[in-house]
């Protein structure tokens, strides 16, 4: 067989779960949303168009780097086995899967997210394209579903692309990392993560604020998945989007903010949430890496870096790591 998609979002669970994520993200005093509902199919597809906007350099740069660094690795490590969280579209595993020679060989790819229909979509392309390639799909949130994901096959290379690892912060990186760690079958496996650096702060700024303003509909897309999760009664375009750069805490934040006073309803809840002018909502956090902080990062989940590759510009770092 060489599709099948094990979908272990339980509807009603989930719609609670994102009940309970939207009642306490906003009554609390800072306003929040988990930046996993930005993805409906909508918002997958403007994450697309993100990913080929001039100012968001992450995914061409980690692209490119995988073209290059891929055929070296797989000379050393070549699996047979791939796992990949918050796999989207899939476009960038092509890099991996021409290396690994899966037009010929068989290799197994196991594609974790929580959109179904973009998951479907990329499997389809896949096997089209990659006669010997069989996909096991996994629609699930990988920060609980990672039990689901089938027992290795052969030698496994995990992959967590596209700096999505920082859109955690620093317990839910440790306990995911932990979790990958656990998909590795003992030393002879690999977790290939890809990481956004610490740069100027221009360039940052630019990725998450762009000219033709995808970002602030990507942004505001999340009021829309709300409203039609919980009947809510958001106008997207009454709240601006503010993207910048917290140094401290070497993290874009992104918020959605109400320039004049707002009553939201939402009526599946019963709630009726009140803006001041200026009050915002927090919708993503994208933590920025340094070489030592992987490092650590990764010590804490008992993984060790194997290689560290970087672009000529330093703006991101592909990371081949193993069990410690
Ligand atoms: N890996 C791709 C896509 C990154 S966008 C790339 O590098 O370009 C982030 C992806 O992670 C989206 O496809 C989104 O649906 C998925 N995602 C976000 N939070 C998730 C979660 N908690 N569990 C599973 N998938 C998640
Ligand atoms: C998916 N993730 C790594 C993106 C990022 O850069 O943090 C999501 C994104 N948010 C705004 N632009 C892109």
């Amino acid at each position: 067989m060489r599709y099948r998609i094990d979908v272990y979002t339980d509807e009603a669970a989930e719609q609670r779960r994102l009940e309970e994520d939207v009642r306490r993200g906003l009554t609390a005093w800072q306003k929040s949303l988990p930046p996993k509902y930005f993805y409906d199919r909508a918002g997958s597809l403007l994450f697309e168009r993100i990913t080929e906007l001039p100012e968001y350099y992450p995914t061409r740069t980690e692209s490119a780097l995988l073209q290059e660094i891929v055929p070296g690795l797989t000379e050393t490590f070549l699996p047979d086995d791939i796992v990949e969280m918050g796999a989207g579209s899939s476009e960038k595993t092509q890099r991996v899967l021409d290396a690994v020679g899966a037009v010929r060989r068989p290799v197994r790819y196991v594609p974790v997210d929580v959109d179904r229909v973009t998951l479907e979509a990329s499997a389809a392309r896949l096997l089209q394209k990659y006669p010997a390639l069989s996909v096991h799909a996994v629609v699930g949130d990988f920060e609980r579903e990672l039990a689901h994901v089938p027992p290795p096959r052969g030698r496994r290379l995990v992959m967590f692309l596209g700096s999505t690892i920082g859109n955690l912060d620093e317990p839910a990186r440790r306990r995911l990392l932990t979790g990958l760690r656990d998909l590795l079958p003992g030393p002879d496996g690999r977790l290939l993560l890809g990481v956004d650096l610490v740069k100027d702060v221009k360039i940052l700024r630019a990725a998450y604020d762009d000219a033709a303003g995808v970002t602030r509909d990507f942004n505001r897309n999340i009021l829309n998945v709300i409203n039609r999760a919980v009947d809510g009664d958001f106008q997207p375009e009454a709240f601006r989007h503010h993207a910048f750069y917290n140094e401290a805490a070497a993290r874009i934040e992104m918020h959605l903010v109400a320039d004049s006073a707002q009553a939201v309803r939402l009526g599946r809840l019963g709630l009726t949430i009140r803006f001041r002018p200026g009050e915002d909502i927090w919708t993503e956090s994208s933590y920025k890496f340094t070489r030592p902080g992987v490092e650590t990062m990764l010590a804490d989940a008992s993984l060790r870096l194997v290689r560290w590759h970087v672009d000529p510009a330093n703006y991101f770092a592909l990371t081949l790591a193993a069990p410690a």
